[in-house]
């Protein structure tokens, strides 16, 4: 080792990269990222690299190094799933009579509740393998199936032991407002109540969440519910997203945009003023591929006026049993390009960049620049649009976190 030299824990050399820093793929030809501390110490071409020694340098043999995966919007805890209420579906059975059958969202619930803090994370081990079996490095993890105190509790410490469990950041999302549970049946308002006034104070005080969420939707919670829930939400410092515009335009993600929320997902019959609130606000659309495919959506969410209004594009797995049984990143990207013809630069920062920022992590992810944690996959690949083109395949080589 040289004296000159500054010295790091490891480099990766011989990479083109895919720094996604800036607002395109920021590609370099004849790379290296080096690390220390567990953040990346520099990200860029070797020549123009100040001079740089590690015990440990990896030959990428010409490889591609991309930000580690981010999946900015899962219900990753929870228990059982709900593949026969598929096969019901599939024989022709309605939503309304599944529910009626005690299926849906709340036999989630049910299941849910039943299952310890401890089944709740056993159970969402394979899930979280999957993703980051696919080179994901960040998750972000919603409750939403406990509706109550106690359950909510139980799920986002179920969450956050994920994060002990696998090299991997989990950030956990307080989701109360997911559907009215059948004790407050006849009193949704006072359900309503209950989130603002006990769970989320709660949990707030726990620092078991790094944000609120809430359902929007007529079968959901209305926008003066939200606007409740939102309120209290920022009355204890959390910042806020929304689930907005899934299945009917209620004016939800202008909503959102009003509080400044770090993104409004689904957003298919979102119409033209709320993609100008959403750009104003700079709050992320966070478009789920995964949920459109499945339900068999056929309204698209309005991508081109996103463009034009520059408001910043994420995509997520929304993995959940009930409308997005989805554990891979890979094929989120091809179903963002396929179904909702999505560039593959737009895929690719779908699930780097701007779910970082939909996140409220972008100064510490999603994209290979000094200061932020080293968080990377090293992928067999000859050029970046195979990420998005395969149906499947998974040319994952290696996966860094926080610089191992
Ligand atoms: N929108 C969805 O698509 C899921 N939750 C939500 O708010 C459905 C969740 C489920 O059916 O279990
Ligand atoms: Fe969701």
């Amino acid at each position: 080792m040289s004296t000159e030299s500054i010295i790091c824990d490891r480099i990766w050399r011989n990479a083109r990269l895919a720094t996604m820093a800036g607002t395109d793929l920021g590609l370099i030809e004849d790379g290296m990222v080096a690390a220390r501390d567990g953040r990346i110490l520099y990200a860029g071409a070797k020549a123009g690299a100040p001079a740089l020694d590690a015990p440990d340098i990896i030959d990428c043999a010409g490889r591609w190094i991309t930000p580690g995966l981010i999946d900015c919007h899962t219900h990753l805890v929870h228990a059982g799933n709900r593949a026969h209420e598929f096969e019901l579906r599939l024989a022709g059975a309605s939503y309304e009579e599944i529910a009626r059958a005690g299926g849906g969202i709340i036999s989630t619930v049910k299941a849910t509740r039943a299952a310890s803090e401890a089944e709740l994370t056993a159970s969402a081990l394979p899930r979280l393998d999957a993703l980051i079996g696919e080179g994901a490095t960040t998750i972000e993890v919603k409750s939403g199936y406990g509706l109550n105190l106690a359950n909510e509790i139980k799920m986002l410490r179920a969450a956050r032991a994920l994060e002990r469990a696998r090299p991997v950041s989990v950030r956990t999302t307080f989701l109360g407002a997911h559907a009215l549970p059948s004790e407050y049946a006849d009193n949704p308002d006072g359900y309503v109540e209950l989130v603002c006034n006990t769970m989320l104070p709660a949990i707030a005080k726990a620092g078991l969440a790094d944000a609120v969420d809430a359902f929007c939707e007529t079968i959901g919670f209305s926008t003066a519910q939200v606007d409740r829930i939102f309120t209290a939400a920022k009355a204890h410092g959390l910042p806020v997203k929304l689930h907005a515009e899934q299945l009917s335009n209620s004016n939800s993600a202008a909503l959102a945009a009003h509080y400044g929320a770090l993104s409004a997902d689904h957003l298919e019959y979102l119409d033209e003023p709320g993609v100008t609130a959403m750009a104003k606000a700079g709050t992320v659309a966070v478009l789920l591929p995964g949920a459109f495919y499945f339900v068999r959506e056929t309204q698209l969410p309005p991508i081109a006026g996103l463009r034009r209004a520059g408001v910043p594009i994420a995509i997520a797995t929304d993995c959940n049993p009930g409308s997005s049984p989805l554990t891979s990143l890979l094929l989120t990207m091809n179903m963002g390009a396929t179904l909702f013809r999505l560039t593959v630069d737009e895929c690719l920062a779908g699930v780097t960049r701007e779910a970082a920022r939909a996140l409220g992590l972008l100064g510490e992810t999603g994209t290979l620049e000094a200061g932020k944690a080293c968080d990377l996959a090293i992928w067999d690949i000859e050029r970046p649009a195979e990420l998005v083109y395969r149906i499947g395949a998974n040319p994952l080589h290696a996966r860094v976190w926080r610089g191992q």
